[in-house]
């Protein structure tokens, strides 16, 4: 390849191609497109709930796995506002508890969404490839595979638009998770990406940090897959194996 294919992107071209990624965003996997047009049933939007409360816990363990890998204290003053937000501090809640207000909400009970008893075998593997990277990575890599959330306000919004019109047996209090998203997201991206832009420099980490964000995009994408096969194909592991 000539030298011209192996020069860096400015900032604002490699922004773009980070953004660019949004096509492979799970919003588009068939189960959110069907849970976002009112065509699933309670099963399946309980299934989904349960399963993804399995990744809720596991954010703040992979956030504190980053902090554990970074000496920057600068990096991490901000950082650690990850984990409150998700465990809560002080006088807030905190997201884990706003999304066992969603368990409740779609008739779950908080027992059954602590007894990980509904997540899929591919939702579990799913999450740990994304906790085990973060232990693994460097801080800066790890933080880039958060940027994901770029692309996170649109479909927390397309929940709360959506989701009272067609789910109406959803109790509304059941909301106030997708809502705290929309501005912790937006934060949360602003200080991923600045680390991002700022810490891949040459064309050739730059594609790293591509490869990376890929990664996490087939962590999400591959969790629905799980949850398609049993919620939607009505194929759970080992549905056809006799006396399962
Ligand atoms: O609720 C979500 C959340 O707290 C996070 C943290 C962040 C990360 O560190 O990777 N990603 C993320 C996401 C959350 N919600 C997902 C959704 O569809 O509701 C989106 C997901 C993400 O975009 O990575």
């Amino acid at each position: 390849m000539g030298v011209k294919e192996r020069l860096p992107w400015s900032q604002a071209e490699f922004e773009q191609k980070l953004r660019e990624k949004e096509k492979y965003y799970h919003i588009n996997h068939e189960f959110h497109v069907l849970m976002n047009s009112g065509k699933l049933d309670k099963k399946p939007i309980q299934g989904w709930v349960a399963n993804r409360f399995y990744y809720q816990i596991s954010i703040p363990v992979k956030d504190a796995a980053i902090l554990a890998n970074c000496p920057d204290r600068e990096f991490r003053r901000q950082w650690i506002q990850r984990i409150t937000d998700h465990d809560g501090t002080g006088g807030t809640e905190g997201g884990i508890e706003a999304w066992l207000q969603l368990g409740e909400a779609v008739g779950l009970t908080r027992e059954e969404l602590w007894s990980e008893l509904h997540v899929l075998p591919g939702v579990r593997f799913a999450i740990d490839a994304y906790v085990n990277f973060a232990r693994r990575a460097t801080w800066q890599e790890a933080a880039c595979s958060s940027l994901t959330e770029l692309f996170a306000p649109k479909i927390h919004q397309r929940r709360l638009d959506k989701w009272p019109e067609y789910y109406p047996w959803i109790k509304p209090e059941g909301y106030s998770y997708f809502r705290k998203r929309l501005s912790e997201a937006r934060r949360d991206v602003q200080h991923g990406l600045d680390i991002t832009l700022d810490y891949f420099t040459t064309r050739e980490q730059q594609e790293k940090a591509l490869g990376i964000l890929q990664f996490k995009l087939d962590i999400l994408w591959t969790m629905l897959d799980a949850m398609w096969m049993a919620y939607v194909a009505n194929k759970p592991p080992y549905h056809n194996v006799k006396d399962a």
